[in-house]
């Protein structure tokens, strides 16, 4: 890709797109300012992404935590919507990892597809159950997961997948607009402002707000990034210290540094209580409702 296409370029070929129209959605912004595309519905051709992605015959691994009650509570909808509209016609595999192997379900998978259920100990606080995923993703993709998959997503468990979810995605760093931040200045974004931390973003630093819940890569990228993200949670603890949004905020500074390859628009990751928008076509995925008394204990 290279230079930013807003400059005049009317199409461009990315191998996991296809053509991308970046003109399609004149509403909103389509491009970042380093060349990397935003994806919206509309500006790739489903199909062509597809067949691209089919011709490098790759194997693509998601992986998601289901620890506690999270996994009765939200895993077998995340697979079976995952069934129906993750990278359907690829090869996928999916990593579960869980303090309880056996209470995983088992559920009919599609030609192609396979699951593997890694086992982690449960921490005690939940912000540690939700940082500590850094360093088991960094583990996995050192192990079997980086050896067996071309790409990975690393998604949270706490949502389902409500449209096609394909390889117009994939690229060697990808990071996921969040939902309620898009359209906010950037000075009111919530990234981690104690200069002490290993997650600071100085005033006027920033591109994006990024969610957590969604990002994905080559095995590579990926290794950086949780190595990165891993090494200031470690900084940040001996100092007695964690970041606003634990290991979302760490992922931003990441990406302050590494940008990323491409931009998923909030279609891939909304959030319903937000309602109807008239940027939001089609929703990929969607966050599932939370409730509180119930998981945080
Ligand atoms: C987390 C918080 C409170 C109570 C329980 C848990 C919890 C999380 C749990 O009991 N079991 C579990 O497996 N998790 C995993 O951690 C699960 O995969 C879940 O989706 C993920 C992140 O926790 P979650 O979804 O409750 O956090 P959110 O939706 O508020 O997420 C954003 O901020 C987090 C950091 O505070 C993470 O960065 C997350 O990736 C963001 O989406
Ligand atoms: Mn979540």
């Amino acid at each position: 890709m290279g230079t930013c296409p807003l400059a005049r370029m009317p199409l461009l070929r990315d191998n996991f797109t296809g053509l991308l129209h970046l003109w399609a959605r004149p509403e909103v912004l389509t491009c970042t300012s380093w060349g990397a595309p935003i994806i919206w519905d509309g500006t790739f051709d489903p199909d062509v992404a597809q067949q691209e992605a089919i011709q490098q015959n790759l194997t693509i691994g998601l992986t998601v935590f289901a620890v506690g009650r999270y996994l009765e509570k939200y895993l077998a909808r995340f697979l079976e919507t995952a069934e129906q509209y993750f990278m359907v016609g690829q090869r996928v595999v999916y990593y579960v990892f869980t303090e309880r192997p056996a209470a995983v379900p088992r559920l009919p998978l599609g030609p192609g597809r396979q699951l593997r259920v890694e086992r982690v100990l449960r921490e005690r606080r939940w912000q540690d159950v939700s940082m500590e995923r850094m360093g088991t993703l960094h583990a996995a993709l050192g192990g079997r997961l980086g050896r067996e998959a071309h790409f990975v997503f690393c998604l949270d468990v706490d949502q389902y997948f409500s449209g096609a979810f394909g390889p117009e995605t994939l690229a060697d760093s990808v990071a996921q607009l969040h939902a309620w931040h898009y359209h906010w200045p950037r000075r009111l974004l919530p990234y981690e402002s104690d200069p002490r931390s290993a997650a600071a973003l100085a005033p006027g630093e920033g591109d994006f707000y990024y969610h957590a819940a969604l990002f994905g890569g080559s095995v590579a990228a990926l290794r950086r990034l949780t190595a990165h993200c891993m090494r200031g949670q470690r900084q940040d603890r001996a100092l007695g210290l964690e970041a606003r949004w634990h290991d979302e905020s760490h992922l931003n500074k990441f990406f302050w540094l590494h940008k990323p390859a491409k931009v998923l628009s909030p279609e891939f990751c909304w959030c319903p209580e937000l309602g109807q928008r008239a940027e939001i076509r089609r929703p990929r995925l969607l966050w599932a409702p939370k409730e509180y008394t119930l998981v945080r204990d």
